[in-house]
């Protein structure tokens, strides 16, 4: 009602209103003992791993709290000269789509594995926003595992977010598009006819996490914005905040902000499953690519699949029921006992606060609005209202809970975290952020059993707090003590790329379980050298395979001749060590891409195309012992054609040449 009756200067003035504002007292703001909270003293560890997205870094950051040190940076989406990620051969197929090898994406979520509603350490599942994947990162390696590619999306924002027991990671469509299957050379303005939304459930193996689509739901064209499963009770249901049910095609800014109401999407997803089991879903012919990466031999493969299954939800009337939620949903979270749902409409002046109980009762009562969304049952506003938190903020987003029933929501407009009671929808308390905060995290407080004790903010903008940077600043989170009944400010830190969502898991559920080597004697790489009497130089055509060792402090061979211009040159170098924490590096001068870092017992390839005739040093990156200087050698590029052999050594022991192959 409010906005639809604005003149459209009103609906500029209240854009502009909305991108943000700076809070007043900027300056410290943290009292007397906060230090005490967050000092961890040298060799001790922290109490919780924050694994923190990047945005568009493509990249997940792990920090520790409540020292906010940073820990690591795992390459997802990205490629990475630091690890090798995307620039060996053994990685490359990781970022390989029906699109081609695509080395970016924009990484904004991050869903930790459950066991019975709590975080069980095992996996981390994050999304690519831009080309739609899923990627499955192991917390024993800390390294990107899978990467899923989603078939019938453009843009997966509303993603992931699990089930209780994993048994789901479930990814949304941002964008709503024609199905892949059919003709997608339409007029943009036919969005209303011909623009689908996709839910896709991935099924995850629960010994190994592999991935697979289980089956998508194909809804009426809106954009999904966020979800969270049910739990608990409402286990069984999933809930999806949705934006644009104007269904516009442009200036979304003002044609999608028309509606009074948007909708949060209750999904039967128990009910859903039971219709695929019944064979009720539809083959559709579809292009998405399954990277996996196998520790056994340090490789990613990359196989295009054909096929999905989808159910039209259309078609089977008790799977989805829309859910009137006021202004532009952003956040839709569930409270640790699965009853209250909560929607944050970002451009609303209350937060709602649904009652599962009572939606299951309104659409036992049929509890419906008179008219259908695209077909499909609108619950009455009222039948599924628990309450209203009056007055919480300006432009609330997300909502995470504490163990003793409370909300805490970020508020992006009026740049503060508003902590409200989930009975009474009471505000108890607020505290500035500094500023325009977009995500919030408490440790488990997306789960069953949220741990509480701190809230992280993760902010858009931060202007004022870290020594300046040229033209972009620092991104920036910020810690709160949330033990008391104030919220307290204990300690900011810059993060990395564009912080978004967040997970913290208690450090002892991992940190014991940490692959420390990998063993030598079960490398399974097709190049691997299991010791220096195992290097070699073998010429096929013009390819040339190095196989090559590293331990402290020598490459074996490392005097190499025989290769020519025109060749392509594959360094497959295995390190020997079998000591924790000694990576050993390798570059080559003029080679057009990233270094290797091989950990131990592990084979790692490095392709190289010589652009020209001389002595190219090659050597170790990572500085490994006092002698890391000399791990070095040369390689000889002769002119095509040239009649120098294939040889190699090391020290004294010349190796024998070993002819061409072919
Ligand atoms: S979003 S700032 Cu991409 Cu999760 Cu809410
Ligand atoms: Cu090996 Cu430096």
């Amino acid at each position: 009602m409010f906005i639809k009756k604005l003149p459209l200067i009103m609906l500029a003035i209240t854009a502009l209103y909305f991108s943000a504002c700076k809070p007043k007292n900027t300056g410290t703001a943290v009292s007397g003992d906060a230090a005490s909270k967050v000092y961890v003293a040298p060799g001790k560890y922290d109490e919780f791993y924050n694994f923190v997205s990047g945005g568009f870094s493509g990249q997940l950051a792990v920090y520790g709290l409540p020292s906010g040190r940073l820990l690591r940076v795992i390459p997802v989406f990205s490629v990475d000269p630091e690890k090798g990620w995307g620039y060996s051969e053994e990685t490359k197929p990781m970022l390989n789509t029906s699109h081609g090898f695509i080395p970016w994406d924009d990484l904004h979520h991050v869903e930790m594995s459950m066991t019975n509603g709590v975080a069980d350490g095992k996996w981390v599942f994050v999304n690519g926003n831009n080309t739609p994947r899923l990627a499955r990162i192991d917390l024993t390696t800390f390294r990107t595992a899978e990467i899923l590619e989603l078939p019938n999306s453009g843009g997966n924002h509303s993603s992931p977010f699990g089930t209780e027991n994993s048994e789901y990671i479930v990814a949304g469509t941002r964008f709503s598009v024609p199905g892949d299957d059919v003709n997608g050379d339409v007029p943009i303005d036919t969005y209303k006819e011909n623009f689908k939304g996709h839910i896709s459930f991935v099924s995850v193996n629960k010994d190994n996490g592999e991935m697979n689509i289980a089956f998508q739901l194909k809804t009426p064209g809106v954009n999904f914005d966020l979800a969270r499963a049910g739990k608990g009770k409402s286990n069984g249901w999933f809930f999806f905040s949705t934006y644009n049910t104007e269904q516009a095609n442009t200036l979304l800014e003002v044609n999608a902000s028309k509606n009074d109401k948007d909708f949060i999407m209750a999904v039967n997803w128990k009910k859903a499953e039971e219709y695929i089991k019944a064979g009720k879903g539809k083959k559709q012919a579809v292009k998405y690519a399954h990277n996996k990466f196998s520790e056994e031999t340090h490789t990613a493969t990359s196989e295009i699949k054909n096929e999905v299954t989808v159910l039209d939800v259309a078609e089977y009337p008790d799977i989805v029921y829309f859910i009137p939620c006021p202004k532009s949903p952003h956040g839709c979270d569930v409270d640790p006992t699965g009853e209250y749902i909560v929607g944050s409409g970002k451009l609303a002046a209350l937060l709602p606060v649904f009652s599962f109980d009572k939606i299951q009762k309104a659409i036992a009562d049929k509890a419906f609005e008179a008219e259908k969304y695209s077909g499909l049952p609108v619950i009455k506003y009222e039948a599924a209202l628990y309450g209203e938190v009056q007055k919480p903020g300006l432009g609330p987003l997300h909502t995470e809970f504490d163990a003793n029933g409370n909300a805490y929501t970020s508020m992006f407009v009026s740049s503060e975290v508003v902590k409200w009671n989930i009975k009474d929808l009471k505000v108890i308390d607020r505290q500035p952020t500094f500023y325009s905060v977009g995500h919030l995290m408490v440790p488990g407080g997306n789960t069953k059993k949220p741990f509480g004790k701190y809230l992280v903010a993760y902010n858009k903008i931060t202007k004022d707090r870290y020594l300046p940077t040229g033209p972009e600043l620092s991104q920036s989170a910020q810690l709160y003590d949330i033990s008391g009944e104030k919220m307290k400010l204990i300690l900011d830190y810059p993060t990395i790329g564009e912080p978004h969502y967040a997970q913290a898991i208690p450090a002892e559920l991992i940190k014991d379980k940490q692959v420390k080597i990998f063993d030598i004697k079960t490398n399974k790489h097709p190049y691997v050298a299991k010791g220096e009497g195992e290097t070699k130089v073998v010429r096929e055509g013009d390819k040339v395979h190095v196989y090559i060792t590293a331990i402290r402090s020598h490459l074996t061979p490392d005097n190499i001749e025989g290769i020519k211009m025109g060749d392509e040159v594959f360094f497959h170098v295995t390190n020997l060590e079998q000591d924790w924490d000694v990576p050993h590096g390798f570059a080559i001068k003029g080679a057009n891409n990233g270094e290797l870092l091989v950990m131990p017992g592990e084979t790692v390839t490095l392709k190289w195309t010589p652009d020209r005739v001389g002595i190219f040093p090659f050597y170790c990156t990572d500085f490994c012992s006092a002698l890391h200087q000399e791990m070095s050698g040369y390689i000889r590029v002769s002119p095509k054609g040239s009649n120098v052999p294939i040889s190699f050594k090391l020290g004294v022991k010349k190796t024998d040449s070993i002819p061409a192959a072919k």
